[in-house]
């Protein structure tokens, strides 16, 4: 018995591996515009599969606002709530959303959607080509390797678009700016504005070089724009613009 649930494992996670080291996108980052890229991308068809360093999803979702249980949104994303099945009260300008409900029904559909959502493992690297520049891939370490500090070298996976989904540090970008002749360098955040920060965190969201796409709060990093706080509307939007414009690239 103990033996086949090694085997069972085993076998069923390495068809997994051995499925999506060769992927349309790879996304880094469940978190909200991890998460909603995701969904989008599969449900066009898009062979999907989400990094994610922790062993949960959600990212900045389930902390809430300074851990009250609660997020807000703009009522422009009410389709997109729908989408997801996702309940809302209506609070003057804004609405208003249960954290665990958010994350976990991001997830689900993420899921059903038939994207591959990977926990325990860090994207810590690009792979690119030259002439012209373009990322073609990922390096994907273990997260537990990586908080020992050990020195195990990366494995890799394949694609056609890689989106930094990463959030307030905007890791992937990040390493390739310092590490490939991208000609940008990754300014951070900048103080908080949440509606001005919302608007131009979608605005911005797009690709940074052929190959690589950059959402969510990550963007506000990439381009030196406001922070915001617990407000979400501009993760949902900025995953469903990134999801569409991978798909008008890729066809
Ligand atoms: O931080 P996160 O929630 O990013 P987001 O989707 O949403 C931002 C909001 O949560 C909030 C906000 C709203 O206005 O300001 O902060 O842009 O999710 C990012 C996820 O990426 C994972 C990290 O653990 C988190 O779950 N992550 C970060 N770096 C890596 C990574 C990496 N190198 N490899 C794999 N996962």
């Amino acid at each position: 018995m103990e033996a086949e649930i090694t085997q069972a494992i085993i076998e069923e996670a390495t068809k997994d591996w051995l499925n999506f080291t060769k992927s349309d996108v790879v996304i880094v980052g469940a978190g909200p515009a991890g998460l909603t890229a995701g969904t989008y991308l599969a449900e066009m068809g898009f062979k999907t599969v989400i990094f994610e360093r922790r062993l949960s999803f959600g990212g900045g979702i389930g902390g809430g606002g300074m851990l009250f249980h609660k997020i807000a949104l703009e009522k422009d994303v009410r389709k997109i709530l729908e989408h997801f099945n996702i309940r809302a009260v209506d609070k003057g300008t804004l609405l208003v959303c249960d954290a665990s409900e958010f994350m976990a029904k991001l997830a689900s559909k993420c899921v059903d959607a038939g994207a591959k959502i990977i926990h325990g493992v860090s994207v810590d690297d690009v792979i690119f080509r030259e002439n012209p520049l373009r990322i073609t891939g990922v390096c994907l370490q273990w997260s537990a390797v990586e908080i020992a500090g050990l020195h195990v070298d990366p494995i890799f996976v394949e694609c056609r678009a890689v989106v930094d989904a990463t959030g307030h540090d905007a890791e992937v970008v990040a390493v390739a700016s310092r590490k490939v002749p991208l000609g940008i360098k990754v300014p951070g955040e900048r103080s908080a504005f949440c509606e001005i920060g919302e608007d131009q965190v979608v605005e911005r969201t797009g690709k940074v070089v052929e190959g690589l796409y950059v959402a969510g709060m990550a963007v506000a990093s990439v381009y030196n724009l406001p922070r915001m706080g617990p407000i979400f509307g501009g993760m949902l939007k900025s995953g469903k613009k990134v999801a569409e414009l991978i798909a008008s690239d890729l066809r």
